[in-house]
């Protein structure tokens, strides 16, 4: 049952949502009104072409400006910033980090609540690679490259959780703004160094097994350039943890 005092602030980045963004909120106000937490949904769009703004002033009339807290950009700033950008808004003492392309899906929200209360943990994070966790819809390339960046950053940096690169957890509020001021690197390996900076700072980490669905709607934007991007930061990472 819900604990007096908790609030989750959940940070929704977008950027061309607008066809996941109702759905996505739909399902977390859903996950919160049977748990019974009292919550927030911080959506930070970076100018998203799409309409993606329009379709949160919607959702805002709809769901009220104390659920729905629109903090957007006027462009394309990248996700790690967005993330720092929503966290400042953040008014709970949990906050929830989540794609909002439903490929995390809502529903293990209360799993991660009830993760963290379980040992207090302060972070807990989303894995694809124990228990019933797993990914559907991506082709062989996608999969060896996550599974490979997984094995690699074990192997260097021994983090001691087993999903590096996924990016759906929870994190205690403070906790966070801790990582967020000792992490350096951009982009996709940015979720990584979250984890293993950590580790390195002796918080405690819960898992929850998570299924993981590729995108239907929109683009997807993993290149090569994102691969290379992300060896050169594990081995920053490796050199200097
Ligand atoms: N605010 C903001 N959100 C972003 C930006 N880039 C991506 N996002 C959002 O961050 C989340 C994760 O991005 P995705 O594009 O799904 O990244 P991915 O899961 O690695 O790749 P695909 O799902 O295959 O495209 C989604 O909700 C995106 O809309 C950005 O520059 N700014
Ligand atoms: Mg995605």
């Amino acid at each position: 049952m819900a604990e007096k005092g908790d609030k989750y602030s959940i940070l929704l980045p977008t950027y061309n949502e607008r066809e996941n963004l109702p759905l996505i909120v739909w399902l977390i106000v859903k996950a919160f009104s049977e748990c019974g937490y009292d919550y927030e949904i911080i959506i930070i769009d970076d100018g998203s072409p799409d309409g993606t703004q329009e379709a949160a002033k919607q959702l805002e009339n709809i769901y009220g400006s104390d659920i729905i807290r629109l903090r957007p950009r006027p462009s394309k700033l990248g996700l790690g910033t967005a993330y720092i950008h929503g966290m400042k808004h953040a008014t709970g003492n949990f906050v929830i980090i989540m794609d909002a392309d439903l490929s995390h899906h809502p529903k293990f929200i209360p799993e991660f609540i009830r993760k963290q209360k379980e040992g207090d943990y302060d972070v807990v994070s989303g894995t694809r690679y124990i228990g019933d966790g797993g990914v559907f819809g991506w082709d062989l390339r996608r999969k060896l490259i996550s599974r490979g960046a997984n094995y690699l950053t074990q192997v260097l940096l021994r983090p001691g959780a087993s999903d590096l690169t996924g990016s759906f957890r929870l994190y205690k509020k403070k906790v966070l703004e801790n990582l967020v001021d000792a992490c350096v690197s951009k982009g996709f390996i940015f979720q990584m160094e979250m984890i293993v900076r950590a580790r390195q700072f002796g918080h405690t980490i819960g898992e929850v097994p998570i299924t993981f669905v590729d995108r239907v709607y929109g683009e997807s934007k993993l290149g090569g350039s994102e691969v290379v991007s992300f060896a050169k930061g594990l081995l920053y990472l490796f050199a200097t943890t």
